[in-house]
């Protein structure tokens, strides 16, 4: 059975545990991370040098980085829609894999921790407000385009939507202050009424 390695409250996990649970796969999780510890071992940091979490085993198998073990799961034990049948959809479930990477996590990043893991007095409510400031407008690139689509590739769901979506969980929970981009909440919510998504990624948020 595939293993996963990482603490159900991560985001990186929960869009390993959503993918699989979409695609019928069993998964074996394992806690480790965070409060449970255990990913500065000698032992694990043999088989994720970068010492976070997730780290996916499969037999002999070891791989890390979220977005790399949610390809590999659709691709090896998944079908279309999740892996997209046409290597150009494909790519586009890619794209906003790494776009999701590149534009919206280091801002999400900064706001959950303010919000949620640091104390008031811990709190830059400056650095919150300017995170909350470019995640709007990278948001807003998202909203556009689900108003002509209505998932990120295409009518149903896929590996592409997986990032996006467990962080538009979080966007659409924490206690800021949103615009209003009925596309992107429409997507949400249509995501949020799966119960894959309600299982692994709409979490209490610690
Ligand atoms: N790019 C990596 C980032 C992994 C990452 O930063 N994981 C966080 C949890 S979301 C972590 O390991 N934090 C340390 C810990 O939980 O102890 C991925 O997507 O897998």
């Amino acid at each position: 059975m595939v293993r996963i390695l990482g603490r159900a409250n991560s985001i990186n996990v929960q869009k390993v545990m959503w993918l699989a649970a979409e695609i019928g796969l069993d998964i074996e999780r394992f806690d480790v991370g965070g409060a449970f510890g255990g990913n500065d071992t000698p032992e694990y940091l043999a088989k994720n040098p970068s010492g976070k979490i997730p780290t996916m085993e499969d037999g002999d198998f070891v791989l890390w980085e979220s977005n790399s073990i949610v390809r590999y799961l659709a691709e090896k034990y998944g079908s279309s829609p999740w892996y997209p049948a046409l290597v150009e959809d494909r790519y586009r479930a890619s794209q906003w894999m790494d776009h999701y990477i590149a534009t919206h996590h280091p801002s999400m990043t900064t706001i959950f921790y303010n919000l949620i893991r640091m104390t008031p007095e811990e709190r830059d409510d400056k650095v919150v407000a300017k995170c909350v400031e470019t995640l709007s407008g990278a948001w807003a690139v998202v909203d556009r385009h689900l108003a002509e689509n209505e998932f990120l590739t295409g009518t149903a769901p896929t590996m592409g939507d997986v990032p996006m979506g467990c962080a538009a969980y979080r966007w659409h929970t924490l206690d800021i202050e949103r615009p209003d981009l009925p596309h992107l909440r429409r997507w949400y919510e249509a995501l949020a009424s799966r119960s894959a998504f309600k299982e692994h990624v709409m979490l209490p948020l610690t």
